[in-house]
C-alpha cells in the first residue's frame, strides 16, 4: 500500500478470538462463520502486525502475527 491509500481487510477466522491491526488500533472479533472487515485510510506509513488474540486485544498476550502490512511512504 502506499500512504493515503484507503485499505480494505477482509477476516475470517475457523476459532474465534481478535484480530488486531497494531498502531492502526483495529481490533475485530471473529468467529467461524462471522467474518469481518476493517476499512481505513492508511495515514501512517511503515510495517505494522496483524496479531491474533484468542484472549481478546486488551488481555495483553500477543498472539502469533497471521500477516504484516507494509504501507510505503507517499
Ligand atoms: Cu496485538
Amino acid at each position: 500500500m502506499t500512504q493515503g491509500d484507503t485499505v480494505v481487510v477482509r477476516l475470517t477466522s475457523d476459532k474465534a478470538g481478535e484480530a488486531h491491526l497494531h498502531a492502526y488500533r483495529l481490533t475485530a472479533r471473529l468467529s467461524p462463520g462471522a467474518p469481518a472487515q476493517w476499512r481505513f485510510v492508511a495515514k501512517a506509513s511503515g510495517r505494522f502486525r496483524i496479531e491474533w488474540h484468542a484472549q481478546g486485544w486488551l488481555s495483553r498476550t500477543h498472539g502469533p502475527v497471521l500477516a504484516t502490512l507494509d504501507v510505503m511512504p507517499e
